[in-house]
């Protein structure tokens, strides 16, 4: 059902969400109407049904008897794309497409450790992070609550730290290769505005997602980003807000171009995701509980993701129903970044 400015789009959602802030982009680029519901993923708004698995945001599409609670970013993209045509974030080649949903998925699915990590790893971020939580929920909430609630959620963040692989082995892999994001994307912006083309994909959103929060709201990354590029700090202010853009004038990156373009986030893509994809999806086929690998030169220890078992199982997927054609352009494209050992031996 398509939804109108008499019937916005509403969703469940959290300023701190980076997932949230990611398709709140994309909504104001697509120029669908919404109406987003501040609060946490406990706590459904009065009138809307509870989804499967709660999470933020959650999507509430209108049906003949009432709504649908959905979750999942990357799916709800694609069924909006159904919905509403027009100003497209995927790119009609299938080989761009391809790029863009591995990059989309690296920024879901990587940088959000980053995110993690700076936001609970250090004590000068975890004294931000724990008092914009609460106010973000709720603005009205008194002084002395809000200190007992900040301390309450510090802490139960700081003890899922392990969850997403941030612990003292893994801290310097994941900073580390937080500065090189930054880098590669400030190389990329800088010829073309957006990851694939003058005009935004759901990487774009994807990316931006997560650095509302890292290059914005973590004291500790933010100095970290401004320093090593004010053009991507720059960029998210006006990715925030895409509605004016007119995609007809803009163009996705030319096939012979991607190669080039998109060589840094590509290495980095291939240098950090894609071993710990491999070592978290053996880890999952042999039904650990945990597992230890080596990313970017150090030891990596984590607890095992089903979920991201899966991301690489879509990719894989993808990549199969690709022509023979567009699977040469493409092996021609990840060939030296450690992207093409996404296809290879789990
Ligand atoms: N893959 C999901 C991830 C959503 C997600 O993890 N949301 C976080 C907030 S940013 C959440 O709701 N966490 C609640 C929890 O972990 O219990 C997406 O793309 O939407």
């Amino acid at each position: 059902m398509v939804t109108t400015q008499a019937q916005p789009l509403a969703l469940l959602g959290a300023a701190g969400s980076p997932y949230t802030r990611k398709m709140l982009a994309l909504l104001r680029y697509r120029r669908i109407p919404y109406a987003i519901h501040w609060g946490s993923h406990r706590t459904p708004p009065a009138g809307f049904p509870e989804p499967k698995v709660k999470l933020l945001p959650t999507f509430y599409f209108p049906k003949d008897d009432g709504y649908e609670a959905v979750t999942d970013s990357t799916p709800i993209i694609r069924r909006l794309e159904g919905d509403h045509a027009g100003r497209s974030v995927l790119p009609g080649d299938p080989v761009t497409r391809f790029l863009g949903d591995l990059i989309e998925d690296y920024a879901d699915e990587w940088l959000t450790k980053a995110m993690f990590h700076f936001r609970w790893a250090h004590p000068a971020d975890i004294e931000n992070a724990g008092p914009m939580l609460v106010f973000w929920n709720s603005p009205v909430i008194p002084d002395e609550i809000a200190g007992r609630a900040s301390a309450e959620i510090s802490k139960r963040q700081i003890d899922r730290l392990y969850v997403v692989g941030s612990n003292a082995t893994t801290a310097a892999t994941i900073e580390q290769s937080y500065e090189r994001a930054i880098d590669a994307l400030d190389t990329v912006i800088a010829q073309q505005g957006y990851v694939l083309g003058t005009r935004p994909s759901a990487a774009d959103f994807a990316i931006y997602g997560q650095l509302t929060q890292l290059a914005i709201i973590e004291p500790t990354s933010a100095a970290i980003t401004q320093k090593h590029s004010r053009r991507v700090r720059a960029w998210l202010d006006r990715v925030e807000d895409l509605s004016g853009l007119e995609p007809e004038t803009a163009a996705w990156t030319h096939r012979d171009q991607l190669k080039s373009m998109l060589r840094p986030l590509l290495s980095e893509i291939g240098r950090v995701y894609v071993p710990f994809l491999l070592a978290n999806a053996r880890a999952t086929m042999a039904g650990l509980p945990q597992f230890e690998t080596e990313i970017d030169g150090r030891p990596w220890a984590q607890p095992t993701f089903p979920y991201q078992a899966k991301c690489l199982g879509w990719l894989r997927e993808s990549y199969g129903e690709l022509s023979h054609d567009d699977r040469t352009a493409l092996d021609d494209v990840l060939a030296g970044t450690g992207c093409e050992r996404l296809f290879g031996e789990v």
